[in-house]
């Protein structure tokens, strides 16, 4: 293959109990169903023939020919989508689900075939991963996802995305099987304090890429507006909404989301008018657009602590039923539950789309949350119409629980927020990974916050060098103390010098400095403790 990935080398393990040389990988997210075959099929650097090219969704094509080479191949690749000729053979293997694919890997051939575009694409995905060894395994996948909709919403408050953050994040999700990235970024003048002005020319071409990046990746971007602060409820606002949404539409977006939280004027009562409005927007926009989206709305009571009796059952009664509603869960910040999401469901009258507040950390802003991503039910996929993660302002940083959010979303049952954990420490630093998962197993609880969110297993080998500084202690083993707790300052100390230096994610090293320095410090100041302690031990003045 062309692009080798280096996470996938570092993901891959030997089965014993196969052929020598047969490599079997782990892929990222996890499929729904996948059968390895004892043979290798043929070797990573072959060439491909391709059968069905010009039928075939043209974005999984394109990923296929960056990946691998197509000239004057001796594998042959057969590719298309449900009702194309060249899969034809294949039609009743194909799972018959949205975003859904049959790929089969066989002596000197492999079949992708999708239920429908995204499908082939992530079967071109798929097969790459799998194809991250020189010796690649015979094997029959079949695979669609838990969730119909899987992203992000960049809706925290604080510094927006950079282009860069966002176009990595893109690809990240193409990878990733994740389809939807919303834009809401709370300050983005244009999504809120200004949102009836259209972007200025050098903004909206940005708009435009990004609508342009997410299509090729088979991701919807959806853009968010957020009126409530100052809207009058009269025709004029009504017209400017609907206007600088069409404007929107001009720069290419289709898929349009309504953000009402936070809004410190409003008690809610505006129930009736949101969902009146929204279904004002959705008939406006489709006769124009008739290609657009069905809407999403961010409600004012977007979890059960804020709502009354009469605000969700509106939303449920008045709006068209296609349009989402998202909602955060018990609280603002807080996991989702099997029992909340019958709850929610039944206010709304649909199923929710739940907008995850973590890993954001515009709440703790001292903190960056990287440990992994736990606490969400795994039997909850046929209650939602989309999960998205709210992340940190820092874009790569998030990426470590964004991985885990699409594992999860992608096949649920399978989840295992540990092992997710694991891969995604490989997937974001397949050289120092030992460093960053340990930089990273230090950076998990949140510490006391007004939301209450505390995440478990902080510092675990700290925890327990110190547990034995405690006993050597007691013990009258002073020597013996020093040293274990000794050898966890100078690991801080070694971590953060290694991550500080590595080359293998310039944009990571950079967003998290702060935190590596900081890591530092508590080593070094830890260093001199243990030097003065032995020094007073010695006698030593
Ligand atoms: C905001 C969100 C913010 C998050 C965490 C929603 C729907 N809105 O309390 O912008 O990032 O909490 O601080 C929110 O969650 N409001």
């Amino acid at each position: 293959m062309k692009r080798r990935l280096l996470w996938l080398a570092a993901l891959f393990f030997t089965a014993t109990t196969l052929t020598l040389n047969a490599q079997v990988v782990k892929i990222y997210p996890i499929p729904q169903s996948i059968a390895w075959g004892s043979e290798t099929a043929f070797e990573n650097s072959a060439s491909f023939t391709i059968t069905g090219e010009a039928d075939a969704d043209a974005d999984a094509v394109n990923l296929f020919k960056k990946n691998f080479t197509t000239t004057d191949g001796t594998v042959e690749l057969v590719i298309g989508e449900r009702g194309d000729a060249a899969v034809a053979a294949y039609e009743s293997l194909i799972p018959a689900k949205a975003e859904g694919y049959y790929l089969a890997v066989e002596k000197d051939k492999v079949v992708i075939a999708g239920n429908d575009g995204s499908g082939t694409y992530y079967g071109v995905q798929t097969f790459t991963q799998m194809a991250s060894q020189p010796n690649v395994m015979c094997a029959t996948v079949t695979d669609y996802p838990s969730v119909p909709q899987r992203g992000l919403v960049e809706g925290y408050y604080g510094n927006p995305y950079s282009e860069a953050d966002r176009m990595g994040l893109l690809e990240m999700f193409g990878e990733m099987k994740m389809n939807v990235y919303i834009y809401g970024p709370k300050d983005d003048a244009y999504h809120k304090s200004k949102w009836r002005e259209e972007y200025p020319a050098d903004l909206a071409k940005k708009i435009t890429e990004y609508v342009n990046v997410a299509k090729a990746n088979k991701i919807e971007f959806m853009w968010a507006i957020h009126p409530g602060e100052d809207i009058q409820w009269n025709s004029t606002d009504r017209a400017n909404i609907v206007n600088k949404l069409k404007a929107m539409c001009e720069l290419g977006v289709r898929s349009f989301a309504v953000f009402w939280d936070d809004l410190w004027n409003d008690d809610g009562s505006h129930g009736d008018e949101q969902a009146e409005l929204m279904n004002y927007i959705a008939a406006e926009l489709k006769k124009s657009y008739p290609d657009v989206k069905p809407l999403t709305i961010c409600p004012t009571q977007y979890n059960r602590g804020w709502a009354n009796s009469i605000y969700l059952p509106a939303l449920g009664d008045i709006m068209n039923s296609d349009i989402n509603v998202m909602w955060t869960g018990n609280s603002v910040v807080d996991m989702i539950n099997y029992s909340d999401m019958t709850w929610i469901n039944n206010q709304i009258k649909r199923k929710a789309y739940i907008w995850l507040n973590y890993p954001v950390s515009d709440y703790c802003i001292n903190h960056i949350l990287m440990g992994p991503t736990y606490g969400n039910d795994l039997t909850i996929a046929d209650m939602l119409s989309g999960f998205v993660s709210n992340p940190m302002e820092y874009a790569e940083a998030s990426k470590l629980s964004l991985f885990s959010i699409g594992d999860y979303t992608w096949n649920m049952p399978a989840y295992n927020a540990d092992k997710s954990w694991e891969a995604a420490i490989e997937y974001i630093m397949p050289k120092s990974t030992a460093e960053f998962r340990f930089f990273c197993e230090n950076n998990v609880d949140l510490g006391a916050n007004t939301h209450g969110l505390r995440r478990t297993n902080e510092s675990p080998e700290f925890v327990k060098a110190k547990q034995q500084y405690d006993e050597k202690i007691a013990a009258g083993d002073y020597n013996s103390a020093y040293a274990a707790i000794g050898a966890q300052f100078d690991k801080f100390v070694s971590v953060a010098r290694k991550l500080a230096t590595t080359d293998e994610a310039p944009a990571l090293t950079q967003e998290i400095e702060p935190w590596i320095k900081c890591f530092e410090y508590i080593g070094l100041r830890g260093v001199s403790l243990v030097e003065m302690n032995n020094a007073l031990l010695a006698e030593n003045p």
